[in-house]
């Protein structure tokens, strides 16, 4: 038997037939139906582009006050860095975000930051920021009224542990501009380009080991210090708009404030913001030879303007005591191995403190360690700052993710090495002799 064959056409015949069937088929009315569906297709298609495009969600801020009854206004509420008033800012954030969680407008509800605690003779007065997302296209009116009728009811429960006074409440639209200086008054914050809190669990790479960097924005207080002519010699805190905190031994090789430079960003090039320095002050019992008092002021000739990018960090009360194996975070634009050149990009890493007992036993540093400094990293190494990340900082977010600085990069036997963790000065050990030389 042969092979059967593909069925031939006639090339003759073929085409014939078929322009028969076309002509039959595109009908006037079959035309019209097929240029409707297109045209339909066509306008779901813009329809989907509009809104992840132009209708895109959008932050809405609002100012809100309310009275709280059956709490008592403390002191040290006046005082943003204390405590007293971090537990109790946490305790009223916690109970409005759950209010506004537990809802089916949840995931509309982005943060809540209380801003001030005043004293009121029925009990405590409170101003706190509220952070929306909607769809840009919806009204700020429009929305505090949805905010006011899904609030209003739960506050008249008794099962929430704060009483607040519900003709008491007030709540107004702010915008962006005024929420942003709202919070570019306060310390710690961090923010994302278009303002949103960034979380604290994208910050877990390595300065040392690893490649991953730093977002801009995501360690705002982060400074480089460069000689004019030589570049980047260490890192610095911002703590006001016009100080930094940084290491004493930053300045063995030269104390002239003529000579020195400040830069802000994720990247040393192009900075995001630079500037002159018009005066350095070195502890004056800063000890060389056994790094103690590792600690230095820098004054900026012209005062920064904070933003998204260059925000500064809070000085922790000379009372709070981390306890052993706290989360803490170091940042540099140190090298990665040792005695390696410094990096252009800013780099992270999570470490975790270490007592000063077990960081003076005899394996560890052997009694170097005194009352004035802090270890962080860990006894297997590999994680830790190294050359380069030296009077930068080591910061610790509270519950209420406002970060605190804790240390500033100061020594260590090489970097990463087992058993010889990461030495810091111990900022809370210097919070009054700081006060004392800036006022902050
Ligand atoms: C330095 O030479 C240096 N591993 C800084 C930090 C550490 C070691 C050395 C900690 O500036």
């Amino acid at each position: 038997m042969s092979p059967s064959c593909p069925v031939e056409f006639s090339e003759v015949e073929y085409p014939q037939v078929e322009n028969q069937r076309r002509q039959q088929f595109w009908d006037p009315v079959r035309l019209a139906l097929f240029t409707l569906a297109i045209a339909a297709i066509i306008g779901i298609a813009i329809g989907i582009v509009t809104h992840f495009v132009v209708a895109d969600d959008k932050s809405f801020c609002y100012l809100a006050s309310f009275k709280i009854t059956n709490i008592k206004y403390k002191e040290k509420y006046g005082i943003r860095t204390s405590r007293e008033f971090a537990e109790r800012s946490h305790q009223i954030e916690r109970m409005i975000s759950r209010i506004f969680r537990s809802s089916t407008r949840g995931r509309r509800f982005i943060k809540s930051h209380v801003v001030k605690l005043s004293p009121d003779e029925d009990g405590v007065n409170v101003l706190m920021v509220l952070m929306f997302r909607y769809p840009s296209t919806d009204s700020a009116e429009r929305i505090m009224k949805k905010i006011e009728r899904l609030l209003y009811p739960s506050l008249n429960t008794n099962q929430l542990p704060l009483t607040v006074n519900k003709q008491s409440f007030r709540i107004t639209p702010i915008n962006s501009k005024k929420m942003r200086n709202l919070l570019n008054s306060r310390c710690g914050i961090r923010m994302t380009s278009s303002y949103m809190p960034l979380p604290a669990s994208s910050s877990t790479e390595r300065i040392v080991q690893g490649s991953e960097t730093a977002m801009e924005g995501e360690w705002p207080w982060q400074a480089s210090l460069q000689l004019l002519g030589v570049g980047h010699q260490c890192g610095a805190s911002l703590i006001s708009n016009t100080w930094l905190v940084t290491a004493a031994h930053c300045f063995l090789r030269n104390k002239d404030p003529n000579q020195w430079i400040v830069t802000f960003g994720a990247t040393i090039k192009p900075p995001a913001m630079k500037r002159s320095v018009c005066k350095i002050i070195i502890h004056e019992n800063y000890d060389r030879q056994i790094n103690e008092n590792d600690i230095a002021l820098v004054q900026l000739t012209i005062q920064v303007e904070f933003s998204n990018t260059v925000q500064r960090v809070c000085l922790p009360d000379s009372s709070i005591k981390l306890p052993p194996k706290t989360s803490v975070f170091v940042t540099g634009f140190g090298s990665i191995v040792d005695d390696g050149p410094t990096q252009n990009k800013l780099r992270q890493a999570r470490v975790e403190t270490i007592s000063n007992d077990v960081c003076n036993r005899k394996d560890v540093y052997d009694g170097m360690i005194t009352p004035g400094m802090l270890c962080a990293g860990f006894m297997e190494g590999k994680i830790d700052a190294c050359k380069g990340d030296s009077g930068g900082p080591l910061v610790y977010p509270d519950k209420r993710d406002i970060w605190y600085l804790v240390g500033i990069v100061s020594w260590g036997q090489s970097c990463g090495l087992p058993k010889k963790p990461g030495v810091y000065t111990r900022v809370t050990r210097y919070r009054e002799w700081i006060a004392s030389k800036t006022g902050v």
